[in-house]
């Protein structure tokens, strides 16, 4: 039997030590170029590029078809999106549950949305793996994970909202907090699955101090961290670093923004998933 784990690219995900993972890319777009945000794509290339680009940017999610391929032979699938909120991710993935569910009768597929991104979806996908190893069932896999969706939090960190309010992922009063250079947006994931500004930080320092502080207040007690950084691995360590005074033996892992999570981070952008 064959359980799989699929997650999307804004996961950031490159690899587990579960084998049967499969990620689905979705797409940056350019009236000139279409980067497509897999494994071999540069990413650092790609937002020099985009940097030197004056037209729009837009970018898409995987198509049901999409999802479809990356379920093919497996019997037992367990799915992580994007959130629904921001992206169409999950209603493609959705689709495609109904139609391997109707071509393969036996097959089970779970379709979380994860009301998050990036460093939470990493954070379920390696909780799945390790229920994986330990061959509990699809059903206690699936309750074990809705459950723990929710006890983890996300907090980011951005010096730039310009591709977010461009392409309409952030609303009016959250926009108007940007541009200023040095100030830092820092803000979560709401409960509904969209960014909830928190309040600005100046300065690199500052930043570091604030996001522990609201981590605190989140919830953390120590538990699992997971970094994503675009181009930003300095702060990034500096967090580590602070989060490491109170809690030495903390589980944190930093790991670099792919495509899509780096186009909307922008440079200096920071996403920080953990448990509380
Ligand atoms: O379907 C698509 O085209 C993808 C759209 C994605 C839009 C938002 C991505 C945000 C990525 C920003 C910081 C973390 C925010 C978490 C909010 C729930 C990174």
């Amino acid at each position: 039997m064959i359980r799989r784990i699929v997650v999307d690219s804004s996961s950031n995900i490159k690899s587990i030590r579960y084998k049967e993972l499969k990620i689905v890319p979705l797409k940056i777009i350019t009236d000139k170029k279409e980067y497509i945000d897999e494994l071999g794509l540069d990413v650092e290339k790609m937002i020099n590029e985009l940097a030197q680009y004056n037209g729009k940017t837009t970018t898409s999610c995987p198509s049901a078809g999409d999802w479809l391929e990356a379920f093919a032979g497996a019997d037992e699938i367990f799915v992580i999106t994007i959130t629904s909120a921001l992206s169409g991710s999950y209603n493609a993935a959705m689709i495609a549950k109904d139609e391997y569910m109707s071509l393969n009768e036996n097959a089970k597929v779970y379709v979380l949305d994860s009301l998050s991104t990036g460093p939470q979806m990493r954070l379920v996908a390696e909780m799945i793996q390790d229920m994986i190893c330990n061959n509990s069932s699809f059903d206690e896999i699936v309750t074990k994970v809705e459950e723990y969706n929710k006890k983890i939090k996300l907090i980011f960190s951005l010096e730039s909202l310009h591709n977010l309010a461009c392409n309409g992922r952030i609303g009016f009063t959250l926009a108007t907090l940007a541009g200023v250079l040095g100030i830092r947006t820092i803000g979560k994931a709401s409960d509904s699955g969209t960014l909830q500004p928190i309040t600005k930080a100046h300065g690199k320092r500052k930043t570091i101090i604030t996001i522990y502080n609201e981590m605190i207040k989140l919830g953390f007690k120590g538990g699992k961290v997971r970094i994503a950084h675009c181009l930003n691995e300095f702060d990034a360590s500096e967090l580590i670093n602070r989060i490491r005074k109170e809690y030495p033996m903390a589980d944190i892992v930093l790991e670099k923004c792919m495509g899509l999570c780096s186009f909307y981070a922008e440079k200096g952008g920071m996403i920080i998933g953990f448990e509380v």
